[in-house]
């Protein structure tokens, strides 16, 4: 007699996904199988996911179905008016405010699903509407929230590094940038990158230097100019670093050189990452405010359903509690 089958594990839960890229850095978009977040505005249901939801937050983003990454969409309906959907990003840390390259995949998703074309489409975030616009040749054109210089020459003492000078700024998330002259900014360093940017941040917060009203600059930006080229290097929160040009951080860039005198309204600002993928941002000045638009293009890389088992160990991801 053949010995029984060992029972298959119940399917507990399906998320259906697609993922994309946007100049290198990836996006999921969570499509269904979340649970309802509370709340009358994104702003609140962002509260909720942070508060009461996390552990699906880190069944999507850590490791093992998801990576340190990853921004993940949670696609929503809008509570804005005129929205074609609403969305909160979060990646392997906790949520986002806004976030441009994820922007750019969410709005190419939705053309690939075959639920938006061409055109400009209100998107509801939890730090306001944006508009993206899809164009014929698939590139997104993002007009981000207004973006802001709060800080500018700030002086912090780095362990290992000095002092280090940079701005602070917003342009959906809170940017600390630090102008880096003609160092090259290559892919062959990220793991220095990393570490210095690392430090920085905690030197920010170590010294209680903050975005507006107290908030964490959770975002360090390094740029150079070496042989005539705008390049930058982002750590994003969770310790990973933006392989694209990160659209927040741009639109925090443009912010800085509309400050400063040094880029016209509608003048186009080429941005390359580290990886040498590219975005083009410019900006205009409306009720005294820079409003940037950043534009780049997202490819679909997958499609699925992230699935869930009874027993599994690490349904929520490594290093939560299964329980
Ligand atoms: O493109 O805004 C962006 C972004 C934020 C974090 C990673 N990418």
């Amino acid at each position: 007699m053949s010995p029984a089958a060992p029972p298959t594990p119940r399917v507990t839960h399906r998320l259906s996904f697609v993922d994309s890229h946007s100049a290198g850095e990836p996006t999921r978009v969570v499509l269904d199988g979340f649970p309802e977040l509370p709340g009358e505005t994104l702003a609140q249901q962002r509260e909720a996911l942070k508060n009461d939801f996390d552990r699906w937050r880190t069944l999507v983003n850590l490791e093992p179905r998801g990576n340190d990454v990853l921004v993940s969409a949670l696609l929503l309906p809008p509570k804005a008016p005129d929205c074609v959907a609403g969305v909160i990003y979060f990646n392997n840390a906790g949520p986002l405010g806004m976030c441009g390259h994820g922007t750019m995949g969410l709005v190419s998703t939705l053309a690939y699903l075959g639920r938006i074309g061409p055109g400009d489409h209100r998107i509801d975030t939890p730090v306001g509407v944006v508009t993206a616009t899809l164009h014929d040749d698939g590139r997104v054109s993002v007009a981000n929230v207004p973006a802001s210089r709060h800080l500018k020459d700030v002086r912090v003492t780095v362990p290992g590094l000095g002092e280090v000078r940079g701005d602070v700024a917003w342009g959906g998330n809170w940017f600390f940038l630090v102008d880096v002259g003609e160092r090259v900014l290559k892919l062959d360093d990220v793991s220095e990158l990393s570490d210095e940017t690392l430090r920085i941040r905690r030197a920010l917060e170590e010294a209680g230097i903050t975005g507006a009203g107290g908030a964490e600059i959770d975002h360090i930006e390094l740029f150079s100019h070496a042989n005539g080229v705008n390049r930058n290097f982002v750590m994003c929160p969770g310790g990973a670093y933006d392989r694209s040009p990160c659209g927040t951080g741009t639109s925090a860039k443009l912010a800085c050189l509309a400050a400063d005198g040094q880029l016209q309204p509608g003048q186009v600002w080429r941005q390359e990452s580290v990886i040498g993928s590219v975005f083009e941002g410019q900006y205009s000045l409306r009720d005294g405010q820079v409003h940037p638009v950043i534009t780049g293009q997202a490819f679909i890389t997958m499609q699925g359903e992230l699935i869930v088992q009874s027993g599994d160990p690490f349904a929520w991801g490594i290093g939560v509690d299964a329980g």
